[in-house]
């Protein structure tokens, strides 16, 4: 399996998240990468090919252009008006107050495009994400032209950033630029399947009322866990939308055997809706041993995982999503897709 990449993913090197009332060093940081390129070397799992640049236009495919531009420019007018940290929101238009307003000043922009204040913004941070959605490009691309699986491996993440706002450590959606562009390609329908301990709110806000892409999310139940105020199960889809969001929220400590069990579930949705593509928000945050998140998978359960995906049959695109247990990331990275490859092979 080809895995794409851009060394630029490693421009985000944010000093400061809001954690716990203190500020620490962001647990999204770039050692995650080296740790899954490390692995993923050692593995033979297959190649490492530096994704193409291809600009903005598939990004401005699922996001809005206006807080693009607020993301390209942020850091720069943080600075210029003489902030002295990173750029962190402080203030939201809550619901006692007008959300029709985008103010002028960058600290009001910062708190209308945020959805969450751990994630800062800093120098580097719109190059990175940049990076990452050419990733995702990369390996969409591929698998549509080969029909082979392959892996993009994305820094910083996507699932949490919506059509309009950056939070959760997140800023473009990369599963939705990567669906979107299977769309465009000729897909007629193109599942997310996303398994990150956190409910994908960006990508479920993104397609909610389209039945073009199917979206599938299990995690941690946001009536205790982050992102709290998306990802409950009677969120369904609207309009034509209906039916085609589907979440399926899980209690802290679920064990692996009813998270599996509730993944049958899922994959039968995904059969049933006829979907001629597969994109895994690959998030392996559901690891036991995770910093931040509460589910119990450990690496030999990633392998599983993977084997089980690639009996669903479908063209797979898996990008990378959370996971903050630094030491093992790259080990459980790696074991997902192995696991999805060994199965494969064995199926031929
Ligand atoms: C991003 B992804 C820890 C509380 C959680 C944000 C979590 C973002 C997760 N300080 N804060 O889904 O892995
Ligand atoms: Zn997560």
């Amino acid at each position: 399996m080809l895995t794409f990449f851009s060394e630029d993913s490693h421009l985000r090197q944010a000093r400061t998240e809001l954690h716990d009332g203190t500020l620490v060093t962001p647990f999204e940081c770039p050692e995650r990468l080296d740790l899954v390129l490390k692995q993923l070397r050692k593995s033979g799992l297959g190649d490492i090919r530096a994704s193409d640049a291809y600009g903005l236009a598939p990004v401005l495919a699922v996001h809005d252009k206006a807080y693009v531009t607020f993301l390209a420019n942020c850091w720069k007018e943080w600075r210029v008006t003489g902030h002295e940290g990173e750029a962190i929101p402080n203030i939201w238009p809550a619901r006692t107050m007008r959300g029709d307003r985008i103010p002028r000043s960058i600290s009001g922009q910062l708190g209308y495009y945020a959805l969450a204040a751990e994630t800062s913004i800093s120098e580097g941070t719109f190059e990175a994400a940049m990076a990452s959605k050419d990733a995702a490009l990369g390996a969409v691309d591929h698998t549509l032209l080969t029909s082979e699986p392959s892996f993009g491996l994305c820094r910083p993440p996507g699932h949490h950033a919506a059509y309009d706002q950056f939070g959760g450590y997140c800023f473009f959606n990369n599963a939705a630029i990567a669906a979107q562009r299977a769309l465009d390609a000729g897909k007629r329908r193109v599942a997310i399947l996303d398994v990150d301990f956190h409910h994908g709110n960006g990508t479920q806000q993104i397609f909610y009322g389209r039945d073009d892409v199917l979206f599938i999310s299990l995690h941690g139940d946001p009536d205790v866990t982050f992102p709290y105020y998306l990802g409950y199960a009677d969120e369904k889809g609207e309009g034509k939308g209906e039916g085609f969001n589907v979440n399926y929220p899980l209690p802290p400590g679920t064990s692996v055997a009813t998270w599996m069990t509730t993944l049958e579930h899922a994959l039968a949705q995904i059969k049933a809706a006829e979907c001629e593509c597969l994109i895994v928000s690959l998030g392996v945050d559901i690891f036991e041993g995770d910093p931040i998140s509460t589910f119990t998978f450990t690496s030999a359960d990633f392998t599983l995982l993977g084997e089980r995906l690639a009996q669903v049959g479908l063209p797979s695109v898996f990008l990378m999503e959370g996971g903050y247990a630094v030491d093992a990331i790259g080990v459980n990275v790696v074991n997902v897709l192995q696991g999805f490859e060994q199965a494969l092979d064995k199926s031929l």
